[in-house]
């Protein structure tokens, strides 16, 4: 079974290629020019993005948007995590957070899929967590480095693709979709 996924994230998409492998589902990566929509919630972006999309992809399709809410932050940087990251990067969130007790924080995805000719369907996935105080780990991407999902002592970014798919905000997501999407077409 194929589907595409429209990222132009290369480390999301691999992510997601070896967690939606696991269900028989052959992952293939599509980047395209699109602009993203400033929204109030992630499920608005996967929304207006899935939208987007579908005026140029004429086959089945996921894409998803996720953030790093930190809660001392009041859930910053959120919705703007992709361009926080871009001006102060991990560094700058430590920074914000000097000398605070609470560093807990969750990472989120809205993940949505579209078929012609049915409606948009949503899956979401999270994790609980805390901001390490120093950047630790050279794998993964963005705010990994930073990241200590709650059961383990490791950051992202200090685990392989495997073991952050034990825990992570985007696995969580896609599972729930695989498991719908797979039922789904057993009864067709
Ligand atoms: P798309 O093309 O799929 O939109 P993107 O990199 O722009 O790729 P998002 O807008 O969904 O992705 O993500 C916003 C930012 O949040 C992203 O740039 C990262 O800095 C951060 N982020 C998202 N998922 C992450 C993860 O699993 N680990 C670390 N940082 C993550």
């Amino acid at each position: 079974m194929k589907l595409i996924f429209i990222t132009g994230n290369l480390e999301k998409f691999l992510e997601a290629k070896k967690l939606l492998g696991e269900f028989g589902i052959r992952l293939e990566q599509a980047d395209i020019e699109m602009t993203e929509p400033q929204s109030d919630t992630l499920e608005e972006v996967a929304e207006k993005c899935a939208e987007e999309a579908l005026k140029k992809v004429g086959e089945c399709f996921i894409i998803e948007d996720s953030g790093l809410f930190v809660n001392s932050l009041n859930c910053f940087p959120g919705v703007y995590s992709s361009y926080v990251y871009r001006k102060i990067g991990c560094e700058g969130i430590l920074r914000l957070l000097t000398g605070s007790a609470d560093r807990s924080a969750y990472f989120m995805t809205a993940l949505a899929y579209s078929e012609p000719g049915n409606r948009i369907r949503f899956f979401t996935g999270r994790v609980e967590g805390n901001i390490a105080t120093e950047q630790r780990g050279k794998s993964g991407f963005g705010y990994d480095p930073i990241y200590i999902p709650l059961g383990s002592n490791l950051t992202f970014a200090e685990m392989s693709t495997e073991e952050k798919n034990k825990f992570s905000h985007r696995s969580r997501a896609l599972r729930t979709f695989a498991s719908w999407f797979l039922s789904r077409h057993e009864e067709k």
